[in-house]
């Protein structure tokens, strides 16, 4: 089979339309800063680039050597490139301007750097997310309200996971299509295109250390899901968590399965654990690209207006049968839906 690399799959999409060549080009700009992400991940302790920098994110979490390394070189490799008007990264509380000496484009590039960073020290796969949208007209210097559009609006998404082979999958709103890197070659290549993610499935991820936690309508579901062939499901499922998303999203782009990081009474108050702008919009907008279903367990996630850059929502994505059940469950409890 002839290989087709990431350069010439942006090149056919621009000549049948469905990306313009700043897009394109950011798209390249983006990869390529990933693939400078996976040597430095690769390196490992060989590179001095394990533990913690001894700084905290906008989070207020510990930031890892590799978070910090990571959020460097996608500002660094996006700054000139001129198809950007600013950045927003998980990392960092404010957007950051393109420097008056480059030229600006018309997009906005949001990116959470290394999603699982908690994951690096003990050799798990981590990743990198980003979603792209396009700078309102007229704005020249984009401040945080600028970036407040909701999923539906987004221009392209996509993620890369450093795992035991560094891959790229990646959608402009016309499927969902996986890149893996040759090493040798330095380059990404076409791996699966019009990927699908099976509607049913038997496989799901959670983190249960939280059930005592959820809300009753996921205790419900979860519940069902664990009584296997003695419960009202009348089937046994499997259960998988990595801990770092890009993995447990991966899994389910390749053989299916679901997601879920529900609300619980520990994170209630920040309205969840997952950042919308950063995970929880990217993810969805791939998951529903290649078939799969995305919700906030009562509503569309692509559909969330957001109020704040740093906001934070449920995540259930996956197999859509699935989700529509766990969605169901909710919306019952809440007295939406009979
Ligand atoms: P870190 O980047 O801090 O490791 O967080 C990863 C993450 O945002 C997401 O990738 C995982 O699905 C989720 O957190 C894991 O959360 P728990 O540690 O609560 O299971």
């Amino acid at each position: 089979m002839k290989s087709i690399s990431l350069i010439q799959f942006l090149i056919e999409e621009r000549r049948a339309g469905r990306v313009n060549a700043e897009l394109s080009l950011l798209i390249e700009v983006v990869a390529r800063a990933c693939k400078r992400i996976a040597v430095a991940t690769n390196k490992g302790a060989l590179g001095g680039v394990l533990g913690e920098a001894g700084t905290g994110n906008i989070q207020g979490e510990a930031q890892k050597k590799l978070d910090v390394i990571s959020n460097e070189i996608l500002l660094e490799a996006n700054a000139w490139g001129g198809q950007l008007a600013a950045c927003a990264s998980e990392e960092m509380e404010d957007p950051q301007p393109i420097p008056d000496m480059y030229p600006k484009g018309n997009h906005l590039l949001l990116f959470d750097p290394l999603d699982g960073s908690s994951n690096i020290d003990v050799n798990i796969s981590v990743g990198t997310i980003f979603s792209v949208l396009r700078c309102p007209d007229g704005i020249s210097e984009p401040k945080a309200e600028h970036f407040l559009q909701p999923g539906t609006t987004q221009l392209a998404a996509g993620y890369v996971v450093y795992g035991p082979a560094t891959v790229l999958v990646l959608t402009f709103g016309h499927g969902t299509h996986e890149f893996t890197l040759d090493r040798e070659v330095g380059s990404f290549v076409l791996s699966r295109r019009d990927i699908r993610i099976p509607e049913e499935t038997g496989e799901f991820a959670i983190n249960v250390s939280n059930q005592r936690h959820w809300e009753p309508p996921m205790q419900r579901y979860i519940g069902e899901l664990l009584a296997g062939t003695d419960g009202p499901r009348g089937k046994d499922f499997n259960m998988r968590w990595v801990a770092s998303m890009v993995a447990d999203v991966h899994r389910i782009i390749t053989r299916g399965g679901t997601f879920f990081y529900p609300l619980d009474a520990k994170i209630k108050s920040k309205g969840g654990k997952l950042r919308l702008m950063y995970e929880a919009n990217p993810m969805a907008f791939i998951v529903e690209q290649a078939g799969g279903a995305a919700t906030t367990g009562r509503q569309r996630i692509l559909e969330v207006q957001p109020t704040g850059l740093h906001q934070r929502v449920p995540v259930f994505l996956g197999s859509k049968k699935e989700i529509e059940v766990a969605t169901h469950y909710h919306l019952v409890a809440d007295g939406a839906q009979g």
